[in-house]
């Protein structure tokens, strides 16, 4: 390390033949997308789909933004926004560099900067990973949280927003005022209906500002879109061997799977790249997609990673390999998710299951349980108590989806099952850490937590079986311990 070259449009003519690379000038590409939240989802997702188009049309490039720290853009601007995916199989790794993102902001250090791009008539798109708590909205109702402390700075101050929710409407606000049509808003978060939520949201937000502007607002187009692709946090071994293998540096590489699918409702006004040459699939109606990937890809990834990380597993293909973990997420998905899930004519639900176990299963893929566990509050609501409500309609057991509801609980307290502090990354930590504190029986734990109704709605904490069964779970799990009652599922 250090001795070697950085990466960038001067040093890329000397990489190793087996590192893939653009086959587009990349000095001819220009914005046409500004995306909010340039984290390592985006970068190994739909940057990927639209640097394989920009050789067809380049002026579909992505300007990239950060809503909170310079990382980004401080590791990427140095090199010309190129940057490695290493894509891990567990054979090996397969390298390429991806050339998509020409450019790169900050937004808290240059607010105007932002507006201006997202208000060029060259940008057309401004697509989204921001994570659920991004949307700064009520998870269990999908509206504004309008005392949101960003949401109440940016009402107060509209041309110096900090909230993705304000960058949009003030630009779609500039728009206006120059004449210009408002770009396409493409939600790539993991919510259900994401694109319906942005709608509603920022409509809701332009309402409090001017009604003439939520008239324009409440028109935009924001189509839905299912993102699915796993994208472990880069460390500094995957850092060294990308170096190694490269002969240059590169300050944030991508690590992922072979696995990426991406599907989109077709409702782009202003145009968009030809994302399906790339594989992605275009639709009237995402909601079957959604409510399967949701439910069933991260409903059990959440559950693994709660009873995973009090088990003492670290990434996800251990907690994978603790005794029965692997037959409690088959039968969720099986027994208790997929019957819950809309009919997709010709789709091979049982195929989409063994291949998530399989996924799950990568070796090569240091996913950490930690990671995956961060947000519970924002991610619980989409991907395990929708299943539940559709289960008690269904007068349907749900004993695996309790259990990693309790799981949640369990591991939001801020203890391990050792007495240690657990680092617990939630919009809502102090309040969760707050809820329980002391108290140590399960049915008084679970109704302090079902005060929650930003999470579970009111219906939940009034259904007496709902009650009943994470009472019953939590007391498990109290008493026995996560790995004593993951193998109690063991076949
Ligand atoms: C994960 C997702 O961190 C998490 O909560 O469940 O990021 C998951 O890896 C992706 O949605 C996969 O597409």
């Amino acid at each position: 390390m250090g001795l070697l070259m950085q990466l960038s449009k001067k040093t890329i003519g000397s990489l190793p033949r087996t590192v893939k690379r653009p086959h587009y000038d990349l000095g001819t590409v220009t914005v046409g997308i500004v995306h909010l939240g340039i984290g390592a989802f985006h970068r190994a997702h739909q940057a990927v789909y639209t640097d394989a188009l920009l050789s067809e049309d380049p002026s579909w490039g992505i300007c990239g933004v950060s809503l909170r720290s310079p990382e980004t853009r401080d590791a990427l601007q140095p090199q010309d926004g190129l940057y490695t995916l290493a894509v891990q199989d567990g054979e090996g790794s397969d390298l390429s560099v991806v050339g998509s993102v020409v450019e790169l902001l900050c937004a808290p250090e240059d607010p105007e900067a932002v507006l201006r791009r997202m208000a060029d008539p060259g940008t057309r798109i401004v697509s989204l990973t921001i994570t659920e708590k991004g949307y700064c909205h009520n998870p269990a109702t999908g509206t504004l949280d309008e005392g949101h402390p960003d949401i109440v700075h940016d009402l107060a101050n509209p041309a110096r927003p900090r909230s993705a929710i304000g960058f949009i409407v003030e630009a779609i606000s500039r728009r206006v005022s120059a004449g210009i049509a408002p770009f396409t808003l493409l939600s790539c978060d993991n919510l259900p209906g994401n694109g319906h939520v942005l709608k509603r949201i920022v409509t809701q937000f332009a309402e409090a500002r001017d009604p003439a502007l939520a008239a324009v607002v409440r028109n935009v187009a924001s189509p839905s879109t299912m993102v699915d692709r796993i994208v472990p946090a880069t460390t500094d071994s995957d850092r060294r061997a990308v170096a190694s293998a490269m002969g240059l540096e590169d300050a944030w590489p991508i690590m992922t799977e072979p696995f990426r699918q991406w599907v989109i409702e077709e409702d782009f006004p202003l145009g968009r790249p030809a994302w399906e040459k790339a594989g992605a699939l275009f639709v009237q109606d995402v909601s079957a997609f959604e409510f399967m990937k949701l439910r069933l890809l991260n409903g059990s990834h959440s559950t693994l990673a709660y009873l995973g990380y009090l088990a003492g597993a670290e990434t996800v293909a251990d907690a994978m390999a603790l005794p029965g973990m692997e037959a409690l997420v088959e039968g969720l998905m099986r027994h208790e998710v997929s019957p819950t899930l809309p009919q997709l004519p010709g789709f091979d639900l049982p195929a989409y299951r063994a291949e998530l176990l399989q996924r799950f299963c990568n070796p090569a893929l240091r996913h950490r349980t930690w990671q995956i566990a961060m947000d519970g509050s924002q991610k619980l609501p989409q991907r395990l108590l929708g299943s539940i409500r559709d289960r008690l309609r269904a007068g349907a057991g749900y004993d695996r989806l309790a259990l990693g509801v309790a799981a949640w609980m369990r591991y939001a307290r801020g203890l391990d099952e050792a007495g240690r502090p657990i680092d617990v990354r939630d919009p809502h930590a102090a309040r969760i850490a707050a809820l329980a504190q002391g108290i140590d029986e399960p049915d008084r734990i679970i109704d302090a937590f079902l005060t929650m109704t930003d999470v579970f709605g009111t219906d939940l904490p009034a259904s007496a079986p709902f009650r009943a069964a994470l009472i019953k779970a939590l007391d498990g799990l109290l008493r026995n311990g996560s790995a004593a009652t993951l193998r109690s599922f063991r076949r």
